[in-house]
């Protein structure tokens, strides 16, 4: 009991803990509102609309000559479990936006889901190396139920913000509620301010 007790009290203590987090150690929980999708990469595509110049789509080929970049650092469920010092590899939002060109007026994201699933972001959370498009956890390509042959990935947000089956972001000049904001989540989501639902 008291070993349990000093474990507990260290692990939320744990500086890379936002408020009324705990480590789920390397247990990543599986959070899905919709069936799983069977996806081959042969057939995915990735678009990027909206107010953009170049509305632009790669394929899975297309997407995996980018140049790549990795993620390394924590993610963070509102459901309260976060896991802290994993890795993501997958290509920057940047490239994405830049290629299609982001019109002046742009100021949010809707991301959409194959599944119809969407999550609304500030465009400010995607851009300047906090976003990607990822398709491997920890070097092994990501499994179907944790939103593979790719995801979004916005760690610095509660993970609700990364779609899985990621297949569309689509620019806008107003905010358009996705699927948990219109059920009650907040709009932008950041962990540090417990930003968890509407009002917070
Ligand atoms: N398409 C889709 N993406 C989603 C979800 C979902 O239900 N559908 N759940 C979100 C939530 S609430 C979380 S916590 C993470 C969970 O990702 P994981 O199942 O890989 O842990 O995915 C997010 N992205
Ligand atoms: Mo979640």
């Amino acid at each position: 009991m008291a070993t349990r007790g000093f474990t507990g009290r260290r692990r939320e203590t744990d500086p890379r803990l936002p408020p009324g987090q705990y480590d789920t150690g390397r247990d990543w929980p599986v959070l899905t509102a919709e069936v799983t999708p069977n996806l081959r990469p042969e057939t995915w595509t990735m678009s990027v609309d909206g107010l953009v110049e170049r509305p632009s789509t790669w394929t899975w080929d297309e997407m995996h000559a980018l140049p790549q970049s990795r993620y390394e650092g924590d993610i963070h469920c509102v459901t309260t479990w976060s896991m802290l010092g994993t890795s993501f590899e997958g290509v920057s939002v940047d490239l994405l936006l830049e290629a299609a060109g982001v019109r002046p007026e742009a100021a949010f994201v809707l991301a959409t889901s194959t599944t119809g699933y969407t999550t609304n972001l500030p465009l400010a959370d995607v851009t300047g190396g906090k976003a990607w498009v990822a398709w491997s956890h920890e070097g092994r390509p990501l499994t179907p139920d944790h939103g593979g042959p790719v995801r979004l990935l916005v760690p610095h947000l509660y993970f609700w913000k990364s779609a899985k089956w990621v297949t569309r972001l689509t620019l806008l000049d107003h905010d358009v509620q996705g699927f948990w904001e219109r059920n009650g989540y907040h709009d932008r989501g950041d962990p540090w301010t417990e930003q968890r639902y509407q009002g917070d």
